[in-house]
C-alpha cells in the first residue's frame, strides 16, 4: 500500500535479540561518534545545533587553516577544552554501557572513537583507539609525539620532548589528514563478527565506510537517534537516545 517504505529499512531490533547477539559474539568492533556524548553536553557536528552550524571547517579544522592562522585554529580547540575540564560534562549511561560491555566481554571488545573527548575513559573503556585524536593532547609536528595539553601552550611553543623543539599542534586528525591507527582498526574490523555503530551521521570517511567493509561477515548494528546516512547497510538497529538504546543494547 501507500505506506510502505521504498528501501527496505534495517530490522528494527529489540533488547531480547540484542542480547542474544552480544552472547554470541566473539570479536566486536564498537564505533562511535559525537552522538554518544551529546547528552553529556557536548555539541555533536552536524545537527542543527552542531559544532559546523556554528563555525566553518575551511577555518578550524585543515592543515591549511592551521597554518594559515595557528592562533585561530587553538582558540577553537582551547574552548572545546575548557568545555571539557567543565565540571558537569561527565561520561552518561552510554558510556558507562560500554566500559561494562567492555569488562563482561574480556579481550574480545574494541572501541574505535571518532570522538577526541576523554568521556570513554573516563568511563573505565580501556581498549580504545581515538581514531581523530584526542582534545587533551598536543602533538609534536617534528618527532610526531603527543603529550598532554597544558593551558601555556602557544601557536608557537615547542616540543618538551624531541631535539628538533618542533612546533605543538593539536593532537586531533583535520580534514584530509590520515586517521590514527588505520592498521590495527582493518585488522579488528576484519576479525569481527559483530559491528557496532553508535551516535554516527556516516558522513565522515573512513570511519563511514566501517559497516560496508564488514557486511556480510558479521552482523552489524546500528544504534542512533535517528536513520544515519548508512542506515541502509546495516543488519539491525536500534533508534533513539544513546542512554537508552545503548543499555538496552547492552545489559
Ligand atoms: C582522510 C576531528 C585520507 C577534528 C574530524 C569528498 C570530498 C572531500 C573530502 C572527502 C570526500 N570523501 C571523503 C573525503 C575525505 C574526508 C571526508 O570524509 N569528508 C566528508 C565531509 C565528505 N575525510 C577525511 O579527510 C579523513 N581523512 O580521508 O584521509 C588520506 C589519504 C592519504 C593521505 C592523507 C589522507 C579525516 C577526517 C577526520 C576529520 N576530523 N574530527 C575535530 O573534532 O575538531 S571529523 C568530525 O566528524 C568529527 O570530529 C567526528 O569525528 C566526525 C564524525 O562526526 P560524527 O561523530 O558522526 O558527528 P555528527 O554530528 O556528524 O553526527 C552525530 C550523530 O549523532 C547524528 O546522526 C545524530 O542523529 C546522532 N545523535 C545526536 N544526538 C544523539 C545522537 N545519537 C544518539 N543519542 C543522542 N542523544
Amino acid at each position: 500500500g501507500a505506506d510502505l517504505p521504498r528501501a527496505a529499512p534495517a530490522a528494527v531490533l529489540h533488547a531480547a535479540a540484542a542480547r542474544a547477539d552480544l552472547l554470541m559474539a566473539r570479536r566486536i568492533v564498537v564505533l562511535t561518534g559525537a552522538g554518544i556524548s551529546r547528552e553529556s553536553g557536548l555539541a555533536t557536528f552536524r545537527d542543527a545545533d552542531g559544532i559546523w552550524a556554528q563555525v566553518r571547517i575551511e577555518d578550524v579544522a585543515t592543515p591549511d587553516a592551521f597554518a594559515r592562522d595557528p592562533a585561530r585554529v587553538q582558540g577553537f580547540y582551547n574552548a572545546r577544552r575548557a568545555q571539557l575540564r567543565d565540571p558537569a560534562i561527565a561520561p552518561n549511561a552510554a558510556h558507562l554501557a560500554l566500559a561494562r560491555l567492555e569488562r563482561e566481554h574480556p579481550g574480545e571488545v574494541l572501541l574505535v572513537t571518532q570522538n577526541v573527548d576523554d568521556l570513554h575513559e573516563r568511563a573505565g573503556s580501556t581498549r580504545l583507539i581515538h581514531m581523530h585524536g584526542e582534545l587533551m593532547k598536543a602533538r609534536c609536528m617534528s618527532c610526531h609525539g603527543a603529550s598532554p595539553w597544558r593551558a601555556d601552550i602557544a601557536p608557537d611553543s615547542a616540543c618538551p620532548a624531541c631535539d628538533a623543539r618542533g612546533r605543538l599542534r593539536p593532537h586531533v586528525v583535520w580534514f584530509g589528514e590520515m586517521p590514527l591507527a588505520m592498521e590495527e582498526i582493518g585488522a579488528a574490523l576484519e576479525a569481527c563478527d559483530l559491528f557496532v555503530s553508535i551516535g554516527t551521521s556516516g558522513n565522515v570517511y573512513p570511519a563511514a565506510g566501517f559497516v560496508a567493509e564488514v557486511r556480510g561477515r558479521a552482523r552489524t548494528v546500528e544504534l542512533n537517534l535517528e536513520p544515519s546516512e548508512g542506515a541502509s547497510l546495516f543488519d539491525e538497529a536500534m533508534h533513539g537516545p544513546a542512554t537508552q538504546v545503548v543499555p538496552a543494547f547492552v545489559d
